[in-house]
């Protein structure tokens, strides 16, 4: 043995060592991770190996993409970041895509993705999955840092939590060197550079003066209409929310993953009247909800000529007058800045004008009669009312189940006719209307809630994911997808008009796509009425065995792009 290696040999045998691997798994465990979502391979395979062996579960994915949205997700119903770890470059590139839906739509999380040689990357010698990870992940998420050694990972593991959910919460990147796992250090001096983050996302309590504006406008107001949004289902706030809805006695008006913070059956609850409120509205009051495309940016024909002020509670400052002035802006978390409204409220605070809640009232009534017989239609084969009408049903007698949601018209007129009841149940495809994020979402919420998972899927819309049926079978997990199979996008009719190969919205005819959960030892059922639908879903949730049902609808019933046709181009040239 040569002097040096007899000298490490003596320095180890007089003090415990550490490295890199251990502590990544240990920041993140005195941190309160308990959860990783990710897809091994190198240099990150025994990091996912030791995370599970030290007790924190590691679901395996089989595309980094749904690995993603699951760890976002997490994120959303926790209040903690989700975390994803992958592989370099081209894990990392299908992880980035989850990344940066979580930051569109506020949700906090932590892509973790090994890397390669820094040496190598930054001369381009081309290393093995070669990729500037760092300057790629930044313009795309709220944060991105890098750790070198292994000294800096509890500090490194630190600034990314603090950075994903304080403020407005958001995607964070973390990159770790191949190099940095097998980093060795003195175990005491290692446990000593870990950091615990206190209060990860401190209270923001808004200004008296903000507060008192606030209330003023609403008190003014004759005709007020309260916006919820998701963020204000991430506030988890729930009791302040309900308190100032009712007590101001002003309708309220639930975004798509906002419903449920109330119920959708609430007297005060404006769903089904939302172009009557939006248009007639005075004085709207947004809690977490940006004035984005789903709101028409807060002007032109969805608001009507009536003229409006806002009152907008975010906890980002820069939100404010992003599209049109916002007359009362309140910035702050929405639990305290809720709690000041309600302070602020008092006993007596006046009902607004009678004939206000009385219009929106008759209009809401008018429209739940109007689609109510559509709804009762059980034929084959099935349109989505008619299937759709069977899921409200099971929603309303299993309020506690997860809706996951995707699709075109699989995704509007289920928002539409599917009500909720509780708080952060139906999860969707958000700010971006981004295709792909059923199977994540679904095996998140499951793992996250230990709740059963309906996910209503379009045909399109799950393929995007669908290979994750395999990782919902192994982990066993009580998630039943619906997918309403109109054999396309849209709609299964379409023809190329010069022949040849099919419609680019067209799939192949009648697929069963049950038969893919059966490959892997879920149950498949195949549908053709709501009857059945029901009965299918009923076992499914009763017995928590993953099952996939094949829900036959009729593919003429859907329209171009569901509900926002409006935003396809058209083109002006005549066709020869
Ligand atoms: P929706 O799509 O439901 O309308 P958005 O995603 O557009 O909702 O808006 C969510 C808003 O909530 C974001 O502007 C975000 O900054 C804000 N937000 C998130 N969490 C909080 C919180 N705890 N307190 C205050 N605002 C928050
Ligand atoms: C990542 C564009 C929006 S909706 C949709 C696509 C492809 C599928 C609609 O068909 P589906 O629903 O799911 O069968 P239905 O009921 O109307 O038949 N790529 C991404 N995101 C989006 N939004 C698209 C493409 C799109
Ligand atoms: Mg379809």
């Amino acid at each position: 043995m040569s002097a040096v290696a007899q000298s490490i040999e003596t320095r180890t045998e007089e003090q415990e060592l550490t490295d890199g691997f251990h502590l990544v798994i240990d920041a993140l465990k005195l941190n309160g991770v308990t959860t990783i979502y990710g897809v091994p391979g190198i240099p990150i395979t025994d990091l996912g190996r030791m995370a599970q062996a030290a007790g924190i579960r590691v679901i395996s994915f089989r595309h980094e993409q749904n690995a993603g949205n699951a760890a976002a997700i997490a994120g959303f119903l926790t209040r903690k970041p989700g975390i994803c770890l992958t592989v370099s470059a081209p894990g990392f590139l299908n992880g980035l895509t989850a990344l940066a839906n979580a930051t569109t739509n506020c949700f906090p999380m932590i892509l973790i993705s090994g890397s390669s040689e820094r040496e190598i990357v930054d001369l381009q010698q081309g290393d093995y999955e070669e990729m500037d990870q760092l300057a790629v992940a930044r313009p795309l998420c709220k944060a991105a840092f890098r750790v070198l050694h292994a000294a800096d990972i509890g500090i490194g593991v630190a600034r990314a939590i603090r950075a994903a959910v304080s403020g407005r919460p958001g995607g964070v990147y973390l990159d770790l060197p191949a190099k940095l796992f097998g980093q060795v250090m003195n175990a005491d001096a290692g446990a000593k550079s870990l950091v615990k983050v206190i209060d990860p996302a401190p209270a923001q309590i808004p200004a008296p003066a903000a507060v008192r504006r606030a209330l003023d406008l609403l008190k003014g107001a004759r005709r007020p209409l309260i916006i919820l949004g998701k963020g204000a289902a991430y506030a988890q706030a729930d009791e302040a929310i309900r308190t100032l809805v009712e007590k101001s006695g002003v309708p309220f008006l639930p975004m798509s993953m906002a419903k449920g913070l109330l119920p959708d059956t609430h007297p005060q609850c404006a769903g089904a009247a939302r172009s009557t409120v939006l248009k007639d509205a005075d004085v709207v009051m947004l809690i977490g909800a940006r004035l984005n495309w789903l709101l028409s940016h807060g002007k032109g024909k969805t608001w009507g000529d009536a003229p409006k002020k806002f009152i907008q509670i975010d906890i980002e400052p820069r939100e404010m007058d992003s599209n049109v002035e916002i007359a009362a802006p309140l910035v702050g978390d929405i639990g305290s800045c809720v709690a000041a409204l309600v302070d602020g409220l008092g006993s007596n605070w006046p009902a607004p004008p009678a004939e206000w809640t009385a219009a929106v009232g008759a209009k809401r009534e008018e429209n739940v009669a109007k689609m109510a017989p559509r709804l009762m239609k059980n034929t084959a084969p099935m349109d989505f009312h008619g299937a759709l009408g069977a899921l409200r049903t099971v929603i309303r007698e299993r309020p506690d189940a997860i809706l996951v949601n995707e699709g075109a018209n699989t995704l509007d007129l289920a928002r539409g006719v599917i009500d909720m009841y509780q708080p952060r149940k139906r999860l969707d495809v958000g700010t971006w209307g981004v295709m792909g994020i059923g199977m994540g979402y679904a095996v998140a919420a499951a793992i996250e809630t230990g709740k059963p998972v309906l996910a209503v899927e379009g045909d399109s819309a799950f393929g995007f994911s669908g290979m994750e049926v395999e990782t919902i079978c192994r982990y066993n997990l009580p998630v039943c997808i619906v997918i309403f199979n109109n054999n396309g996008i849209y709609r299964g009719t379409d023809v190329n008009p010069a022949g040849g190969d099919v419609a680019t919205t067209v799939f192949v005819k009648n697929a069963r796509y049950d038969r893919m959960m059966e490959a892997f030892g879920g149950v498949g059922v195949n549908v053709t009425t709501p009857d059945e639908l029901k009965r299918a879903v009923d076992a499914a949730l009763s017995s928590g065995k993953p099952t996939l049902i094949n829900a036959v609808i009729d593919p003429a019933a859907g329209t171009e792009s569901g509900r926002i046709g409006n935003l396809n181009p058209q083109s002006v040239v005549k066709k020869k």
